[in-house]
């Protein structure tokens, strides 16, 4: 293939063919973002359950033991199937444009790196409909999850080890795209901090999601082919999976939350109309939070019996994150401060997270505070902490982030009246459920209970909780109608929508499979900013119009991952019956036969030529 596809009428078959074998960082976001906002749905819809058992007191709406379920898939899902694709979608779909390149280093793994999660994903939930999923809690501790009958926990190591697989990848792809293609003048810089934050989570992903491998690895040998690692009675020990597992857990929020942080620099510095106040310092606190998360795992342990001096160089560690992420606050605050600022939907959620990010980081200096952490562990103090963080700090950016990147996305422009619906409904639900959750929890209710005894203080605070919940649900709606309504009237809108200042605005939205036709040369900070104030409308190129090399489609990652997925069933179930190994030789084999096929046949991609290039810019 040599010349440019006309690609505006296709049929429905060949539409999905592209998408199952595409290799486009761009459509790859897309389907990170349908597929993230698919399992964000069912996560909610999970905690709608939670929270109408919770309604009253001695509430039986659900049983005990499928409220388990309920808040065990519940925060595995909000976390692995949401939470973090979603970010993936974005730092597809922004990082490489960012950066002026015209893809991601490794295309071939970043689509391999999408098939892996959905097909962990489903292989999560598959748990529901053979017997009951996961009820061992998103922690999965032993010897809980050892000897929790059944499939669902083999469903939770399996399901995890093959999307945690994809994420890996996904990672590394991130780290040498960001070093290797960035367009020539992008010192590191002079990169936007969406970009910087998408770097320091993916080397956190790279040095915390191995621990989670090898935690789920000797799980699977427990439950799945009698070892005793974790089974203190053969000699192991329990405690050891607490460990790993928090070794990648608490990075694992600072994974999430630091593109959330990117996020918000983007949308305040663009709708400030200024350059990111203290840019450099902003820089510099990025990065010692991503290294200071990694010091602190063991404050999830702090009642487990470390002894006080682990205990208070761990509550030492971890309150001083707060001194960077108060720089970060206080740079946020000052770039606001003097600008000319434009309140829309995206400036909104940034608005609404800086004092609730505040109040959850001031929970959480309060719960790293050891010995106070013996009244506040397991009760729904922790519960309102960290919603605090995770949906005020990761779900406003990643909510702020779909209005404000939807435009490059699509091409078309989200209405803002309903995005502000959506904001206001969300915004209040959210303090709604979780501000009383902290009351609740000093009075005494503990996390992960099926219900609670009337007169005992907690009828009210949880009444208001759930309703807040609704309220939620309700503001998600108006998303679901806004995106429907958009894309329904599918007005175009330019390429530079909100006037703003980084390379991913310079180019038509959405961008054409090449990104670039020329990389651009960059100039400074805040690049297409630098040449709007000098009076040029686009980027001064850095090269003469030549030919582009673009890597070809593939259908091996989608293969290689329903191979796994099948090898995942075999795995599950010669625990009762050996004859399911077939299944394990069978998935193994499509999985390593794609990886063979890809590894011998040369894949050498095609070039675009430099005259279609010039001819197609002609006729535009
Ligand atoms: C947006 C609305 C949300 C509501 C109403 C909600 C509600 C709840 C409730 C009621 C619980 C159970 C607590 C217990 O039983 O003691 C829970 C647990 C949890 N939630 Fe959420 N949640 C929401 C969003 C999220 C998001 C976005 C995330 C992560 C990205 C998240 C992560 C978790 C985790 C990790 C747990 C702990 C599960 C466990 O104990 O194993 N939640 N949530
Ligand atoms: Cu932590």
């Amino acid at each position: 293939m040599s010349t440019l596809v006309a690609t505006n009428k296709k049929s429905f078959g060949a539409t999905l063919w592209d998408y199952l074998t595409t290799v486009d960082h761009k459509k790859i976001a897309i389907m990170y973002l349908i597929a993230g906002g698919f399992f964000f749905l069912v996560g909610g819809l999970e905690a709608l359950a939670i929270r109408w058992q919770l309604v009253q007191p001695m509430n039986d709406f659900v049983s005990a033991g499928f409220y388990n379920e309920l808040i065990t898939m519940h925060g595995t899902t909000m976390i692995f199937l949401a939470a973090m694709p979603l970010i993936f979608a974005f730092m597809n779909a922004v990082v490489p444009l960012q950066i002026g390149a015209r893809d991601v280093a490794f295309p071939f793994l970043n689509s391999l790196g999408f098939w892996l999660f959905l097909f962990g994903g489903i292989m999560l939930n598959v748990g529901w409909f053979t017997g009951g999923a996961a009820d061992a809690g998103w922690t999965a501790y032993a010897p809980l999850s050892t000897t929790s009958p059944g499939e669902g926990v083999d469903y939770y190591v399996l399901g995890l080890q093959i999307s945690g697989a994809g994420t890996l990848m996904g990672g590394i792809n991130f780290l040498v795209t960001i070093v290797n293609m960035r367009a020539p003048g992008m010192t590191y810089m002079r990169m936007p901090l969406f970009t910087w934050t998408a770097f320091v989570a993916s080397a956190l992903i790279l040095f915390a999601f191995p621990a989670l491998t090898v935690g789920l690895f000797l799980m699977m040998f427990d439950r799945l082919f009698g070892s005793g690692f974790f089974e203190a009675n053969m000699g192991g020990n329990a405690v050891i999976w607490q460990h790993l597992f928090w070794i990648f857990g608490h990075p694992e929020v600072y994974i999430l939350a630091l593109p959330a942080f990117g996020v918000f620099s983007e949308i305040i510095s663009t709708f400030s109309k200024k350059r990111l106040f203290g840019y450099t310092a902003m820089v510099f606190a990025t990065v010692l939070i991503g290294f200071l998360g990694f010091m602190v795992w063991a404050h999830h342990m702090f009642t487990v019996g470390m002894g006080p001096a682990a205990n208070s160089i761990f509550a030492v560690a971890t309150m001083a994150i707060a001194v960077p992420t108060g720089i970060k606050i206080f740079n946020w605050l000052f770039t606001l401060w003097g600008g000319s600022i434009e309140i829309n939907t995206p400036m909104l959620w940034a608005l609404g997270f800086i004092p609730t990010f505040t109040l959850g980081g001031m929970t959480g200096v309060m719960v790293a505070a050891a010995s106070a952490d013996y009244q506040f562990h397991d009760t729904y103090f922790v519960v309102a902490h960290f919603h605090y963080v995770i949906v005020g700090g990761v779900v406003f950016a990643l909510l702020a982030g779909l209005h404000y990147w939807w435009p490059k996305m699509f091409g078309t422009i989200l209405d803002d009246k309903l995005g502000k619906i959506t904001f206001w409904f969300f915004f209040i639900g959210f303090h709604l459920t979780f501000f009383i959750q902290h009351f609740l929890g000093l009075m005494g209710m503990p996390r992960r209970y099926w219900t609670y005894l009337e007169n005992q203080g907690l009828d009210l605070g949880n009444l208001v909780s759930t309703i807040g919940a609704f309220l939620m649900g309700v503001g998600t709606i108006f998303l679901l109608i806004n995106i429907v309504k958009t894309t329904m009237k599918n007005e175009k809108v330019g390429g530079d929508p909100w006037d703003a200042r980084t390379l991913e605005w310079a180019i038509p939205s959405p961008p054409p499979f090449y990104n670039f036709k020329q990389l651009p040369l960059v100039r400074g900070l805040d690049p297409l900013w630098v040449e709007k104030t000098e009076g040029r409308k686009g980027m001064t190129p850095a090269e003469p119009i030549g030919d582009i090399h673009m890597p070809n489609n593939s259908f091996l990652p989608f293969v290689i991952s329903v191979g796994l997925f099948i090898a995942g069933f075999g795995f599950i179930y010669q625990k009762n019956d050996l004859s399911w190994l077939t299944l394990v030789f069978i998935g193994m084999g499509i999985a390593l036969g794609a990886m063979l096929t890809r590894s011998v046949k040369d894949d050498i991609g095609y070039h675009i030529h430099k005259e279609d290039l010039q001819k197609e810019a002609e006729e535009s």
